[in-house]
């Protein structure tokens, strides 16, 4: 295991490799994962959803921290160019996809679960704020540890992530322990992952994590985050709020089908036993009963 933060692999790195080191230490980074001209193109596609005023209620996240909510349904270019990330999609699709043979009558349904997105959120940590808790987020799906990965995350740089103003720390290996009290880690078993612009931070949903302290005078430290899970769990962000059918209607097919819009193979998330994107694109080609989960074949 890399002794300071999380190995450090780029993005051509063979993907056996990273689902290894995804496997051992719980995170990675990925070098120059997305390129300064799509950081700057969303930057510019978020701006207008900046709250400068914004201020948390609860004590989940510090003072002097500001988030942008469903940046998916806020940027077409967060969507296309960084939730789609081949490389982030692919090791999600490996990791979260689920397949279950299910009795139905004389026969079966296979059912095959492809991953969703989960969240879309955007943090900005400014001078001043406290280290986060250290917390795992896959709690919000009641998940019981040790167990294989539920959610894989990623948290790519904004601007430059340091030790001082607020990168991400995480504890490498915690996503394998147990859920015991005892084993919520001490504060300085986290290790800051500090980011250039375009690297991203890639974690199973287990691993203890929180956003850094911020002790400088006057940098702001931002990050885009992107969050998938196993398709048959709700999704934290209510995606149908957050990418409503008037801004979906707009959006390339391969994000509506990773952002909610595609019924899994299991037969989750239909809109009158039909296709949901023949009611947003108005297309009407599948019709009621058309969708795999409705045929049941007879196999030995
Ligand atoms: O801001 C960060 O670095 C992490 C935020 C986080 O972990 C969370 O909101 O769950
Ligand atoms: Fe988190």
């Amino acid at each position: 295991m890399a002794q300071q933060g999380v190995e450090r692999l780029p993005a051509d790195t063979p993907l056996e490799q990273i689902l290894s080191v995804l496997d051992r230490d719980g995170g990675l980074v990925i070098t120059k994962l997305i390129s300064q001209e799509t950081i700057d193109k969303i930057a510019e596609e978020l701006k207008p959803h900046e709250q400068p005023d914004q201020v948390w209620k609860g004590n989940f996240f510090p003072e002097a921290t500001k988030r942008i909510c469903g940046s998916v349904g806020k940027s077409q270019t967060y969507a296309k160019e960084f939730f789609l990330n081949p490389l982030y999609q692919e090791i999600c699709n490996r990791l979260l996809t689920l397949t279950k043979k299910s009795r139905c009558g004389d026969g079966y349904r296979t059912l095959v679960c492809k991953p969703i997105g989960n969240a879309s959120t955007s943090f900005d940590i400014g001078p001043g704020a406290e280290a986060q808790q250290l917390h795992r987020d896959d709690g919000v799906h009641h998940i019981t540890h040790p167990t294989k990965p539920t959610q894989i995350n990623m948290l790519c740089a904004w601007t430059r992530t340091t030790a001082e103003n607020g990168a991400t720390v995480v504890v490498p290996g915690s996503h394998k322990w147990a859920d015991q009290k005892e084993n919520q880690p001490p504060p300085e078993k986290a290790v800051p992952v500090c980011l250039e612009p375009g690297d991203a931070l890639i974690f199973d949903g287990a691993i203890f994590h929180g956003g850094g302290a911020n002790v400088t005078q006057s940098e702001r430290r931002k990050v885009f985050g992107a969050f998938m899970t196993q398709g048959n769990h709700r999704s934290e962000e209510n995606i149908f709020l957050q990418l409503p059918p008037e801004v979906a209607k707009d959006y390339p097919i391969e994000v509506l089908e990773v952002y909610g819009y595609k019924p899994t193979g299991s037969g989750l998330g239909w809109v009158d036993y039909s296709e949901p994107l023949d009611a947003v694109l108005g297309r009407g080609v599948s019709g009621p009963g058309s969708l795999d989960f409705f045929q049941v074949g007879v196999t030995a």
